[in-house]
């Protein structure tokens, strides 16, 4: 096992005091970012020929996943420390292995990845922030410190996970106070090496967060490798530096992330990674990589955390280095999985592509990469002849830039991507849902527990009518040609619906035109009251160039959002 002591204490909350002074425009912007619900009618893909099934919602909270088999599954549940089972679609009631988790914003059982052995073990690693005092979610409200975000080894064996091995042992105390950027994800690598991503753990300033006078690295904010017994991978040539934890670490200078993957064409390790109020990325990341945090995020010409800092004020070890992310997003998306498809059963033309996804809209992205497969192709004819124009400067200034990228939407926040042994995309989404991506084709009632969310690529509001007649307030109503029109223009705040707020007379019907790129919602409420959401009038998917009419036979004021985009918000005022 190696276990890094915690680094005297008071020495870090000193340092981290002058820090919040400096960076306080960094602090303050915690937990800033929402989770995307579902879509009521199930998530939806872009291309025709493509659908997403259902295969079950009823996880807690899952945050990872792998096969152990065909439809034989081990998911992590971030606020019980349970590993799940789901065979053939059905959540088996026994967990495979329930431990306790502090799981206080992003603390809790968050990684999960398999080995298969040639003697016949299957190991399987968890990474979890483990309680304090043996139970779950025992965290500040309680006093009590976690253990440690800790990396295990077990075994699987006749259903259950056993034998455990502590193989690392990290801080998980924060020093702002807050349980956020545990980071979590586990990789089994080319090399059968693990590879493991954590966070800075609430605001740890050392010299793996570029703080040049800082205290030496103590194993948190980057990608750290073992072998899977535990043990450096290869001391004598360490990539940052000899002696622990300096010879863990493949990467550094990593605020947070929620995801990454390794080419399976190159081997090169691809990571999201997440910013505060800007600059979440996507990075190729080759050993040595310092992504910059916390004096860099997004691409360094921006200057997004106005350090004003450039490269060359990073702090680096042995042979590392800085590189720009291969694409960023001045505002936050709340990136999260990142996957390479590696089978052609959706179609050549998605093979090897780099799916991502994210938490904030509930959105699918799907990334082919150049030739030498070293960067992301901006070529329109690779971005379903999107207007890629705007990207040329990898970074996503506007939040339409992203369009030409979406492949999917309303899959609630995404928290992992696999592809099963059936050569399928699977989806995981916090809100309890697995789903996986299929061709039409072979999609199969029997399977689909959701078949409304089969249905919504295709057809157009007029499929629709008739779902609200029951509704006292209003009715589904396309025929009405005295109907107001409302252009949904994309995602862009109180401005998404043109014009907004938008009055009528009782009686009249409103016609939403969907002029953008990717298909948005007309749903009464607005986000954060997901109780109420949908209640009054729910137009479903509104797929690019389609109209859905609502006719308002009461009066009063009514706010309604996009589900899948949340900030998108409008008013109609029925006179
Ligand atoms: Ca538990
Ligand atoms: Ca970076
Ligand atoms: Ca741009």
């Amino acid at each position: 096992m190696l276990r890094f002591e915690y680094i005297p204490i008071i020495i870090l909350c000193l340092i981290s005091i002058c820090l919040v002074a400096n960076l306080s425009n960094i602090q303050c912007s915690y937990a800033a970012y929402s989770k995307a619900p579902l879509a009521p009618n199930g998530p939806t893909v872009i291309p025709s020929n493509l659908t997403v099934e259902k295969i079950t919602d009823k996880l807690d909270f899952p945050t990872s996943m792998v096969f152990l088999g065909p439809n034989d599954i081990l998911v992590t549940e971030k606020n019980t420390g349970k590993v799940m089972r789901v065979l053939n679609g059905q959540v088996q009631n026994d967990p495979v292995l329930d431990v306790p988790v502090a799981s206080d914003i992003e603390r809790g059982l968050l990684g999960i990845a398999i080995s298969k052995h040639n003697d016949g073990k299957t190991y399987v690693f968890l990474s979890y922030t483990e309680s304090g005092n043996g139970i779950d979610g025992s965290d500040h409200s309680a006093n009590i410190d976690p253990l440690g975000n800790r990396l295990y080894r077990y075994e699987f064996s006749n259903g259950r996970l056993i034998n455990p091995v502590l193989l690392l042992d990290l801080n998980a105390i924060p020093v702002n106070g807050r349980g956020e950027h545990n980071g979590g994800k586990i990789l089994i690598g080319p090399d059968n090496n693990i590879y493991y991503i954590v966070g800075e753990v609430g605001g740890h300033r050392t010299q793996a967060q570029n703080i040049i006078d800082g205290p030496a690295p103590n194993g948190l904010g980057g990608v750290l490798h073992i072998t899977q017994n535990g043990q450096i991978v290869d001391p004598d040539n360490p990539i940052f530096g000899k002696g622990l934890p300096l010879d863990v670490y493949y990467a550094m200078g990593i605020r947070n992330s929620f995801g990454m993957d390794f080419d399976p064409m190159t081997g090169n390790l691809w990571d999201t990674e997440n910013g505060p109020t800007a600059g979440d990325e996507i990075n190729l990341v080759y050993p040595g990589f310092n992504s910059g945090w916390a004096l860099i995020q997004g691409d360094s010409k921006d200057n997004l955390l106005g350090t004003g800092a450039t490269p060359d004020d990073l702090v680096y070890f042995g042979q590392s280095s800085y590189t720009e992310p291969k694409l960023s997003w001045v505002t936050p998306i709340g990136i999260t999985a990142l996957k390479f498809l590696t089978s052609d059963k959706l179609g050549k033309d998605y093979q090897n592509n780099m799916f991502v996804g994210d938490i904030n809209n509930g959105l699918l992205y799907r990334f082919v990469l150049n030739e030498a497969r070293d960067d992301i192709s901006f070529d329109s004819e690779n971005n379903n002849g999107g207007n890629t124009k705007p990207l040329e400067d990898k970074v996503v200034n506007d939040p339409k830039e992203n369009q030409p990228f979406v492949f999917g939407q309303g899959f609630g926040g995404i928290t992992d991507i696999q592809v099963g042994p059936d050569g399928y995309l699977y989806i995981l989404s916090y809100t309890g849902s697995l789903f996986r991506i299929v061709p039409s084709s072979s999609s199969s009632v029997n399977s689909t527990v959701n078949s409304n969310s089969n249905s919504n690529v295709n057809t157009t509001s007029e499929k629709h009518q008739g779902e609200q007649s029951g509704n006292e307030d209003t009715q589904s109503n396309t025929g009405n040609g005295n109907s107001v029109p409302v252009v949904i223009q994309g995602i862009n705040g109180d401005r998404s619906y043109s014009p907004n707020p938008i009055t009528i007379e009782k009686g009249q019907s409103i016609t939403w035109y969907n002029g953008d790129t990717i298909s948005h919602t007309v749903t009464s409420g607005v986000d954060n009251k997901i109780n109420e959401s949908g209640k009054l009038f729910d137009s479903g998917a509104i797929i690019p160039n389609q109209s859905h009419s609502i006719t308002f036979d009461n009066t009063g004021n009514f706010d309604y959002y996009c589900i899948y985009h949340p900030s998108m918000v409008g008013e109609i005022i029925v006179r």
